[in-house]
């Protein structure tokens, strides 16, 4: 998986209005079932493709989605994954997929370790891509694209007590919307050691309790409106010197993420 190396966030200057606090904040709740967690295998034997293998995943915790919360205030969109049993000690790639009346966003966060041990925590917003037909996928069933960054203050809380990832953008990163709909999934990838060994695994489990409004199955809740009045808005100004790519591959009739 290839990743960004850390730069300069930009701050988002932040319009803050001097106005009466408002009605409570419009919230939504959706849960998703324990034990869903999908896994796959892949081997580069034989050439060109390799071997893709469905594993199961069942006993998977620290990325089994069981709920997803959507908080949409005057400010800003909080977003809070709780999963069955999340470890401090796994990696792991959670993304939320956001909808607005003006297009789609997705918002990632991956926590990994570095060689020396200590932990790393990224996040990244971009525009969705445009996805691919399912038949436009190569021979070995890959695609891929390359995402630009949007300059954006995330915040991020990752609290394995609660056994929640919160994330949360300001209103303005997404042009103000009067709603959103939101989506969510959590990746893990299991590698050996041997930097020879090309084989990995690949755990991951998508937020379903949704309606799937992409080709590619991604289910997004409900349309969540914001509380307050609508913010300043405009284009997003991209983060010229970020960007990441991302490589998926069709298992099993699913998109699954691929990170080589
Ligand atoms: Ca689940
Ligand atoms: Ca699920």
């Amino acid at each position: 998986m290839r990743w960004p190396s850390r730069a300069a966030l930009g701050a988002v200057a932040l319009s803050v209005a001097l106005l009466p606090s408002t009605a409570e904040a419009d919230r939504w709740t959706g849960g998703d079932a324990e034990g869903d967690v999908r896994g796959w295998h892949y081997s580069p034997e034989p050439k060109p493709c390799g071997t893709d293998t469905v594993v199961n995943g069942s006993a998977e915790v620290t990325n089994d989605i069981t709920g997803l919360e959507v908080r949409h205030t005057r400010r800003s969109l909080v977003m809070t994954t709780t999963f069955r049993d999340l470890d401090p000690d796994l990696e792991v790639m959670v993304t939320n997929y956001v909808r607005t009346p003006r297009g789609g966003y997705w918002l990632d966060l991956v926590r990994f370790q570095r060689p020396n041990g200590t932990w790393r925590v990224l996040t990244f917003l971009s525009k969705a891509p445009r996805y691919p037909d399912p038949d436009q996928v190569n021979e070995c069933g890959a695609f891929g694209f390359v995402s630009t960054g949007l300059r954006c203050r995330i915040g991020r809380e990752i609290d394995p007590v609660g056994d929640v990832v919160r994330l949360t953008l300001p209103r303005t990163c997404l042009q103000s919307p009067d709603w959103v709909r939101v989506g969510a999934d959590a990746v893990r990838f299991v590698e050996t050691d041997d930097p020879d060994d090309e084989t990995f695994t690949v755990f991951s489990d998508d937020f379903d309790g949704g309606t799937v409004l992409t080709k590619w199955k991604i289910s997004y809740g409900p349309r969540v409106h914001s509380t307050g009045v609508v913010g300043p808005s405009g284009d997003m100004e991209p983060l010229r010197t970020r960007s990441t790519a991302r490589r998926f591959k069709v298992v099993d009739g699913t998109r699954q993420f691929a990170h080589r």
